[in-house]
């Protein structure tokens, strides 16, 4: 062991920070990396250990109790944790993987979190360089990999990079429009001692990239004006509303010129669902009334969000007769989907805040009552339905209706994907921010366990409540170990209809009822968790669904509370793929 491991071990066991200790000192590369994370504000990590990033865990066993790793059951947990964490912590989420099959798995966390732009930063070991490109054990090329998935990757061959390598790395992931990084380090580098004293700088800036840039004031007043003059004006809250965290901005604004508010699948939280304004959820399975009236609203203003294709449906017919505003970030976007009237490139707290001073202070009694009546209409025709109680079969969407009556809106939803999902985007309360997690984009089955176990230890205050299809549950279960193992209370709902239930009812609707590979035969899966420690029951009966759910939120501890839903429920409204927002269905 060198002088300066030695070091490192004693102060790390000490607790102390040893980023002073280590400053100008010779270093490996491995060290070098643990130093750089601990500058970079890093206190947890996700992953998993293996062959070609054994220097990096023996560096990090020294500095174990500075830096939290926790030790997932696959890689993809890792990545899905990361951004669990990332997005409540409000920083980037790390995790370590090998090489290989190591890297490999990281990648459909890594598509994630592209997608649904969460900063996370993952380190892959590599093979030594001279083995690089002879196929050599574990031997993948990450890179080639990574690089459409990635905001930026980077192989790292010289030791020295590594701290420059890691700021650069963090710095991007987290500027701009955020996302994820790779870092793939090989084994020689890892081992080898850096040429020069470590040192530490944090990037503020990067030649030639320009992740924000403020508000145009041509574009400001462009855009006051067409919402001073609009009659019938409609504002569309995205992700980047949270992630900007422009949400108070967002209401003063909202309060001022009384715009009604949608939200995206991924914008969900931002807005409290009890506001006045707050006229539902855009998209496939989102409301009725906000998407029937994207085609009669005269101005249009997007805060944060893409146009992606769940929101607008046909883009031929969509929102043809609006004036767009289109703020964003990302220059990428403007024109990507959907070509705006007013290209507004910035940050949706800086764009909102110069907005504020120049838009007028308005009332739409009128063209909130459209809204309304649309409402009423899918009150009638769906929401009504969905509550009620057919015997002693339990909905999905009473489910999530009384968890959010006894959670009153403030717990942190992590919901998996497919009808569950709807549901509890549909159906539950927001009355705080960040109180909304789930895969968007690429719509990843088995994002939710260990997105929330990274949730739960991003924000450790926050009730953390998993809403997981039996479908999406058996593709990260393993998870279960890595929560078990945390101690972290954890709470788990399966809603298990004993189906791919969202496959289900497209091939019900669109395919002719010709149930093509969708039934599940599921294990028991109380006992699933109680091998791995973890507590739980199951739920059939309507009559039995108040006390389950006490004792889910009651627990002290992680726990599993399966709920026996209804098998052949549809989640409606919905816009059948392909058609236009108003071809929207009610049933
Ligand atoms: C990794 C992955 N594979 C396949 C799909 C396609 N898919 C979307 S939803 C869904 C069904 C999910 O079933 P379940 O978890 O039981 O939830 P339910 O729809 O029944 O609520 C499937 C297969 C996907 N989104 N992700």
């Amino acid at each position: 062991m060198s002088i300066a491991t030695e070091n490192a071990q004693k102060i790390a066991v000490k607790g102390n920070t040893p980023k002073h200790d280590k400053t100008n000192k010779i270093v490996s590369g491995s060290e070098a990396l643990i130093l750089s994370l601990i500058e970079e504000g890093v206190d947890t990590i996700f992953g998993y250990p293996g062959g070609a990033i054994m220097p990096i865990y023996d560096a990090l066993y020294h500095y174990r109790h500075v830096l939290n790793h926790t030790l997932v059951r696959h890689e993809q947990g890792a990545t899905h944790a990361a951004e669990g964490y990332a997005q409540m912590a409000g920083k980037p989420g790390v995790c370590f993987a090998t090489s290989g099959p190591g890297a490999t798995n990281l990648i459909t966390g890594i598509a994630d979190a592209m997608l649904d732009s969460v900063p996370i930063v993952c380190i892959t070991g590599q093979v030594p360089e001279k083995f690089l490109g002879t196929d050599a054990f574990q031997e993948t090329d990450v890179m080639s990999l990574a690089m459409p998935i990635t905001k930026w990757c980077y192989q790292v061959a010289d030791a020295d990079e590594i701290p420059y390598i890691v700021a650069k790395a963090f710095y991007i992931a987290r500027s701009g429009r955020p996302g994820p990084v790779l870092i793939d380090i090989t084994k020689c580098a890892q081992f080898n001692q850096l040429k020069k004293p470590f040192k530490y700088e944090k990037r503020r800036q990067i030649k030639g990239y320009k992740p924000a840039c403020k508000p145009r004031e041509k574009d400001i007043s462009k855009a006051a004006e067409l919402l001073n003059n609009a009659k019938r004006p409609f504002l569309f809250v995205g992700h980047g509303v949270l992630l900007s965290k422009a949400e108070k901005d967002l209401l003063a604004f909202i309060e001022k010129t009384d715009i009604p508010v949608a939200s995206t699948l991924l914008g969900l939280s931002a807005f409290p669902t009890d506001h006045p304004n707050y006229v539902g959820m855009l998209g496939m399975h989102g409301n009725y009334a906000p998407n029937k009236l994207t085609n009669k609203a005269d101005v249009i203003i997007s805060v944060g969000m893409r146009f992606d294709d769940r929101v607008t449906g046909n883009l031929d017919t969509y929102a043809k007769q609006a004036k767009i505003i289109h703020v964003d970030i990302d220059h990428a976007e403007m024109g990507k989907n959907v070509t705006p009237t007013v290209p507004l490139i910035a940050d949706a707290k800086e764009a909102l805040q110069a907005l504020l001073p120049v838009v007028n202070e308005n009332k739409h009694e009128s063209w909130h009552l459209e809204f309304k009546k649309l409402h009423d209409e899918e009150y009638e025709k769906v929401i009504k339905k969905d509550f009620q109680a057919e015997g002693e079969h339990i909905k999905m969407a009473e489910v999530i209706r009384r968890l959010s009556e006894k959670t009153d809106g403030e717990a942190v939803i992590v919901a998996d994907v497919g009808q569950h999902q709807m549901s509890a985007a549909r159906y539950s309360k927001f009355r705080r921010t960040d109180s909304w997690l789930t895969s968007g984009g690429l719509g990843t089955m088995g994002y939710a366990l260990p997105s929330a176990f990274g949730a739960k230890m991003g924000a450790p205050d926050r009730e953390v409540v998993a809403v997981i299809g039996d479908g999406c549950f058996q593709m990260t279960i393993q998870e279960l170990g890595t929560i078990a193992q945390s101690g972290l209370p954890v709470k788990i709902i399966v809603l298990n209809n004993n189906f791919l239930g969202m496959v289900r009812q497209w091939q019900q609707l669109f395919f002719d009822n010709r149930y093509s590979f969708v039934e599940l035969s599921n294990p028991d899966f109380i006992t699933i968790a109680k091998g791995f420690g973890i507590n739980g029951q199951r739920c059939t009966h309507t009559d039995d669904l108040d006390a389950s759910l006490d004792t889910l939120l009651n627990s002290k501890e992680a726990y599993l509370l399966e709920i026996v839903v209804e098998k052949e429920t549809n989640v409606f409204p919905m816009v059948p793929s392909g058609m236009g927002v108003d071809d929207i269905r009610l049933e």
